[in-house]
């Protein structure tokens, strides 16, 4: 596979490294789900009173769980239900035996809490050293982690990972861009774990220091924690001269390492589905949709002891594929959450198909943000767009008809769009956020 050498280093998948669930067959891996589906569903009702009282208002027993299909019975957990539970109301476990907690910012609201056994960190970390193997990480690789440590689960999710591989780790978390650059030039690391928005900010700070990305150390970036396109992955590539690898996780379930591509197909993250069992459900019924079918993602965990989750909606919006490089299935790009959707006079339109559109045009940089306002009563959106430095001063206003031209044909929506100078765009530290409502304010 020539395609998998970079830089002089062949990071072809070796079988030998595998671990035997990652070769088991689609009906090894169903009676191991089927197994521990039981226990922790029956771990949940008797442990925690939210889930005993949910099931008995839904009119179901864990002993109802005879096939994978009948999980279907059991009730749905969504954020809410952690929040009416804040802070320790999920754990399954007495507070004493939770040794890390983690939580969201909770900035739409009170944060929702996850905890951790001392199992439970340990099987986190196995699965993110399976997913750094998965990715092309070996033993005795440098790390730069420019996930931020703290609440978030992004920062010590990788650390412990990328230590239980065996790799090395850099502490470094977000922000302080021109000392990431630095550090990478001294200590010339071969991965960085950090969200793609925030490498976008690390290649502007290369350019400006004058430095040339594609001879940067980096032979892998484990990019993850937010909606990017496979647009957006050539642009990384191409400008680092590495591979972007994708990698999907909440916290709720785990954190990061609930799925991650092999670096051998690039073809969307397979799923670690002896921890997590994953289904997709029509968003507006909740009914089960089968595998190829778009949808919301929900996730059931399958050995968390302090939390378990059953049924837990996501808001994520993909779709179960086949196995490919592992018999494990894969979920699609995550098109975005439903949340993030703005619905424009009638149509549906993620961040990410702006973000497709914006980067085949070679006037545009990767920086956008999209501000939604209310004119008329109407949802009105426009789309901010940073131009690339070489473009010309008269350029501008094409730039802003051309692309408008172009949502409009290939979503369906009007929208306006203001192409702006270079570095106008505020760049993120972590999780860009894409949308800017200003409805109410105007
Ligand atoms: O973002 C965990 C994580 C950290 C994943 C680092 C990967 C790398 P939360 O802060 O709880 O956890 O946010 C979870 O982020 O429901 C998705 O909406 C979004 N998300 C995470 N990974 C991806 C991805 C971490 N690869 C929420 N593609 C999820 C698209 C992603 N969206």
């Amino acid at each position: 596979m020539p395609g998998l050498q970079l830089k002089g280093a062949d990071l072809s998948p070796r079988q030998k490294d595998l671990e035997p669930i990652e070769l088991a067959s689609r009906d090894e891996l169903a009676a191991l789900q089927l197994e521990r589906l039981k226990r922790t569903l029956n771990h949940a009702y008797r442990n925690v009173a939210h889930y005993k009282a949910k099931f008995d208002r839904a009119g179901v027993h864990p002993d109802d769980l005879k096939t994978l299909n009948d999980l279907k019975k059991f009730p749905f957990t969504t954020k809410d239900d952690l929040r009416q539970n804040y802070p320790f109301g999920m754990f399954a476990i007495p507070r004493d035996q939770v040794i890390r907690v983690h939580a969201s910012s909770g900035t739409t609201g009170k944060a929702t809490v996850v905890g951790y056994s001392r199992d439970d960190l340990d099987t986190w970390a196995a699965v993110m050293a399976r997913s750094l193997r998965a990715a092309g990480c070996r033993p005795g690789m440098l790390a730069q982690n420019s996930y931020g440590y703290g609440l978030f689960t992004g920062g010590l999710g990788f650390h412990y990972g990328a230590e239980r591989l065996g790799m090395a780790v850099v502490p470094l978390s977000g922000g302080m861009t021109e000392r990431q650059v630095a550090l990478m030039s001294d200590f010339r690391p071969d991965v960085i774990f950090v969200t793609p928005s925030y490498l976008l900010a690390i290649l502007d700070e290369f350019r400006r220091q004058g430095i040339d990305p594609r001879k940067s150390s980096l032979k892998i970036a484990m990019c993850g924690a937010e909606p990017w396109t496979n647009a957006m992955r050539a642009e990384i590539e191409e400008a680092f001269d590495l591979h972007a690898i994708d990698n999907y996780g909440l916290s709720e379930v785990v954190g990061p390492g609930v799925s991650c591509e092999c670096l051998e197909s690039k073809d969307g993250c397979t799923i670690w589905e002896d921890h997590f069992y994953p289904e997709v459900i029509d968003p507006a019924t909740g009914e089960v949709l089968p595998d190829g079918q778009h949808g919301e993602l929900v996730f059931t965990t399958l050995t968390k002891q302090a939390m378990p989750v059953v049924r837990y909606r996501t808001r994520d919006l993909s779709r179960l594929l086949p196995g490919t490089a592992r018999s494990m299935r894969r979920m699609e790009k995550v098109i975005g959450r439903s949340d993030d959707m703005m619905i424009v006079r009638g149509v549906n339109v993620f961040p990410s198909q702006i973000e497709e559109i914006i980067l085949k045009d070679g006037r545009l940089a990767p920086h956008f943000v999209i501000e939604l306002r209310k004119v008329e009563r109407l949802d009105d959106i426009t789309v901010v767009i940073e131009a690339r430095p070489d473009l010309s001063d008269g350029g501008y206003d094409a730039c802003d008809r051309d692309l408008a031209g172009r949502i409009k044909g290939l979503i369906g929506v009007t929208a306006s769009v203001r192409t702006v100078k270079p570095g106008a765009v505020e760049r993120s530290l972590g999780k860009a956020k894409r949308v800017i409502d200003l409805r109410g304010k105007h």
